[in-house]
């Protein structure tokens, strides 16, 4: 018996009973086929039962839903079906979450598609070329271990890399790592979505419940849902209904975005807004809030750093120590503020400043919070409205209603795709802070989904066992990859010659594609795992079959309220293996068998036999028996409500003390101004001069502003080899503005390349008056093979912003000419 969540049994093995009536019928036209005398006795023919079986299974990618739970039926060896496995609340409604799109029904077509990679391959032809000798498991085990074997007795153990993506976070691809930290290898890390889960780390800290935004779940309790930066409907396709049923509720629904998406058409007001300039708009909207008498001091006394008195001299907090009254770095060393005209340690005061400018003892020092008013200030509202496009009276319009009643900020990585994506987040964040729009239902923000059963402890593929045998590994931000490469040696890292990819397709997703192929073409091996022949095993020396998900058991750690064990379904394609088992024969291979002993089943109770699992009452024999656990409170979780915030201060933080890049690699670096919200143009996106910003000197050849979307038929590269939904969605195109396209001859249908310094691709046009004039979209996820010429990702920078380790697709600019 297999058993929902819920505990509502399903039946494991079910016979059809409906093979009788149709064996009854095919008697009938049997016999009249025959047309014999009729003095025949009709044979009955005995129904031969079609066994189906059905599992507990789930679809993957990094798109919102990570996992729709769903089971499929297996019938003669195949799946045959797949249906919603609709999960359960603690408090027995549906769950809200991981309900199945259209991509997850068609994945028994991308199983058994012909781009299905089923046998080891050796490149025969040159990279990129698609030339193939199928060799047998034994034979690419030895050569690719005799390599790095090489490699590392070479060069060290960095010669050999391992860079994952993102398209399968479960148990068994989290196994890598038990090789990687074995071998000591060169660890190359995600570039993606980084300012925008930093910033909100930075911000509420990292929580194990909630990774600094509230849970999606309170969406239905705001009075105002500002989606600001994400287009839901395509990007959030499972959990769209949330913003829906804040609808139903009454609540107003506010889009801000320099496309009319899809999410803007049901908004009310639609925002449209010039890129890479959020953060002026929400200095703008808490100019006004201040202004109009919403400033929440005492929310900004008691939850926020606001209060924390700042030196002057050096940016850090006044601490006790400063004054000679405790050990600096003692715990009794407390932050200072300014209380009564008194300065006192900030757990002793009970109406701290927040605004002025005081010295203490000859030291000249400021509450945080003036720091960020100054800042905020030095902007005036003419000014932002120019800058971002956006008339005042909608400026002023967009406050009221965001201080009108509790409001959520639902953004996304719209804003986080330009090199200042830092000043979107920071902005939005200080604007709750400032007007006490968070630490209560309907409030804050809700960017990504939820945290992780990993990020909680439920699921653990940690190898700290390992931590005495084996070589701290380096690792290294893709955002860096490229410098060093071309240097050899960057921050006593040195070059990788070898690469191992996974889960992850980063010719095509990672800006600056041929900066990437150079990279990944300097190496002496790159291997990539993967279920199909993306566009980087296209690149790839040795590609290994890895099997598809319904081929496997696994647990998922990703993004879920639920923590997850999925049952293999049906034997791997041709000679696929699953990735525990492809690193297994790799790691034996290596000399490591000692520590590759585990059998999966094995392996998947070892990662739920923990103390946080145990004491969240998560075993093995459960998840075997119920499939899927439920992970979270029954409250939607409100960061500062009922979960502590987990930043050192124990406050939201718009003030970040001491701050320090991501990573040095001896970049250019101002602690004070990195500090704290700041607005400044992007790299590139800048073509036009404005507020007194210049436009960029790349505008003068390339004018148009060029960003990529998500759509509802693709997660990234995954289900470009499903023909259900390429008949829905057959070819890229590019979406240009009427005006633009009067004014560069194009039209509906036609093929323009699109390029700049960096590349080109040849596309068809599709007219779009949603799209602002100046801007060209391309949906996000078309590989090398689906454009005319040329490819959408040659034209984006890798470069990126001192602060994080970004890649920023939408910071570009392009030329365009009609081809025909
Ligand atoms: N179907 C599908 N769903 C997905 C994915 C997928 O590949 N396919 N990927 C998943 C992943 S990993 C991610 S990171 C998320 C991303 O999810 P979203 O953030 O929703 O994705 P995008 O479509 O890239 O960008 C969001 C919106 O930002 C707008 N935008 C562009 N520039 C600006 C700007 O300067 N300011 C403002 N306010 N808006 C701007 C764009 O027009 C777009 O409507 O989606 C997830 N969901
Ligand atoms: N132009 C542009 N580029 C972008 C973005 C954008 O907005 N515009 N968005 C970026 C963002 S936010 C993200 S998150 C990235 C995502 O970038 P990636 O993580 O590279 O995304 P996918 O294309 O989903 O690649 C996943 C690959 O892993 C394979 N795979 C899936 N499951 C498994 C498995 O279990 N085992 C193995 N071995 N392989 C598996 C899939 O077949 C696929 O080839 O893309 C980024 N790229
Ligand atoms: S592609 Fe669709 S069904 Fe599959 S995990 Fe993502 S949202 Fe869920
Ligand atoms: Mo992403």
């Amino acid at each position: 018996m297999l058993k929902t969540a819920t505990g509502q049994g399903i039946t494991r093995r079910s016979f059809l009973k409906t093979t009788a009536v149709t064996a009854a019928g095919v008697a009938a036209l049997g016999g009249l086929a025959g047309c014999s005398s009729g003095e025949e006795t009709p044979v009955e023919e005995t129904p031969t039962p079609v066994e189906e079986t059905k599992i507990f299974q789930s679809c993957m990618g990094n798109c919102s839903g990570f996992g729709c739970p769903c089971y499929v039926t297996v019938r003669e060896g195949k799946v045959a079906n797949i249906e919603r496995a609709k999960l359960k609340c603690p408090d027995g409604t549906d769950s809200p979450y991981q309900e199945t799109c259209l991509k997850g029904y068609t994945n028994i077509e991308r199983m058994y598609s012909h781009t299905r990679v089923l046998y080891p391959m050796k490149r025969a032809g040159e990279r990129g070329a698609g030339q193939w000798e199928q060799i047998s498991w034994d034979q690419a085990v030895q050569e690719i271990t005799d390599k790095w074997k090489q490699l590392q007795a070479d060069y060290g153990p960095g010669a050999v890399a391992f860079m994952p993506g993102s398209g399968s976070i479960l148990a068994t691809t989290s196994y890598v790592n038990r090789l990687k930290t074995l071998m000591g290898a060169l660890s190359i890390g995600l570039g993606y979505d980084v300012t925008g889960m930093s910033c909100q780390w930075n911000h509420a800290g990292f929580h194990p419940l909630i990774m600094g935004q509230n849970e999606w779940r309170d969406m239905v309790n705001a009075s105002n849902l500002f989606i600001w930066g994400t287009n839901p409907t395509e990007s959030h396709i499972v959990d769209y209904h949330l913003v829906s049923q804040a609808k139903e509720n009454g609540a107003k629904i506010v889009c801000i975005d320099p496309i009319y998406t899809t999410s803007a058409a049901k908004a009310d007001p639609y925002v449209p807004i010039r890129p890479a300039t959020d953060g002026l708009l929400a200095a703008g909207m808490a100019q006004i809030a201040i202004r109009d008498g919403f400033m929440d001091k005492a929310h900004i006394q008691t939850l926020t750093v606001g209060p924390f008195l700042v030196k002057d001299s050096d940016g850090l907090y006044l601490r006790l120590s400063d004054l000679g009254q405790a050990e600096a770095g003692s715990a009794e060393d407390r932050i200072m503020v300014m209380d009564g005209g008194q300065v006192v340690a900030f757990d002793t005061a009970t109406d701290p400043e927040i605004e002025g400018s005081f010295e203490v003892e000859g030291i000249a020092v400021k509450p945080a919070c003036q720091i960020l008013l100054d800042r905020i200030n030095v902007w005036d509202l003419e000014t932002i409205a120019e800058i971002t496009d956006i008339p005042l009276a909608t400026i002023e319009e967009l406050a009221a209603i965001y201080t009108s009643g509790p409001s959520i900020i639902y953004t996304g990585f719209g804003p986080d795709h330009y090199s200042n994506g830092q000043t979107s987040y920071d902005g939005m964040l200080a604007l709750a802070d400032i007007t006490g729009q968070e630490a209560k239902h309907g409030a804050g923000i809700c960017c990504t989904d939820y945290s992780a059963p990993i990020a909680q402890g439920l699921v653990s593929t940690s190898t700290t066992d390992l931590a005495d045998i084996a070589p701290a590994g380096q690792s290294i931000s893709p955002a860096h990859l490229h410098e060093l490469i071309e240097k050899g040696e960057l921050v006593g890292i040195k070059a990788p010659k070898s690469v191992y990819i996974y889960i992850g397709n980063p010719i095509t997703n990672y800006p600056d594609r041929q900066k990437m192929l150079k990279s990944l073409g300097s190496m002496e091996m790159v291997v990539v795992a993967d279920m199909f022949m993306s566009e980087t095993c296209l690149y790839a020396d040795y590609v290994l079959p890895a099997a598809f998900l319904f081929e496997r058991s696994d647990l998922h750690e990703s993004f879920s309220t639920f923590v997850k064990h999925i049952q293999k379904a049906v034997e791997p394609a041709g000679e696929a293996l699953s990735d525990f088992e492809i690193v297994k024969k790799l790691g034996i291979a290596m000399g490591f068998e000692e520590y590759f002993t585990q059998n999966v089943d094995e392996f998947l109770a070892s990662c739920v036999t923990n103390d946080t699992a145990a004491a969240a009452g998560i075993t093995w024999e459960r998840l075997q028996e119920e499939n899927a656990i439920w992970s979270y409170p029954e409250e939607p979780v409100v960061l500062g409500l009922n979960t502590p915030i987990y930043t050192t201060s124990g406050r939201f933080e718009f003030y970040h003390e001491g701050i320090k890049p991501m990573h040095d690699v001896g970049q250019e670096w101002d602690m004070k101004k990195e500090s704290c919200w700041f607005w400044e143009p992007p790299i590139e996106a800048w073509p036009e001069t404005v507020g007194g910003f210049e436009a960029v000197p790349e505008a003068e050849k390339y004018p148009l502003l060029f960003i990529s979307e998500r759509c509802k038929f693709k997660t990234h590269t995954m289900f470009n080899n499903s023909p259900m939904i390429l008949e829905l969605d057959p070819e890229p195109y590019v979406k240009v503005n009427p005006k633009d396209a009067e004014a560069y001859g194009v039209g509906e249908g036609d093929i323009v390349r699109v390029w700049n310094d960096r590349g080109y691709v040849v596309i068809k046009v599709a007219l779009n008056a949603g799209v602002r004039p100046g801007m060209l979209v391309i949906d996000h996820g078309w590989e090398r093979d689906g454009y005319i010429e040329g490819h959408y990702s040659d034209l984006a920078t890798s470069e990126s912003w001192p602060r994080f380790e970004q890649s920023n697709w939408f910071d570009c600019l392009v030329e365009m000419e009609k081809v025909q």
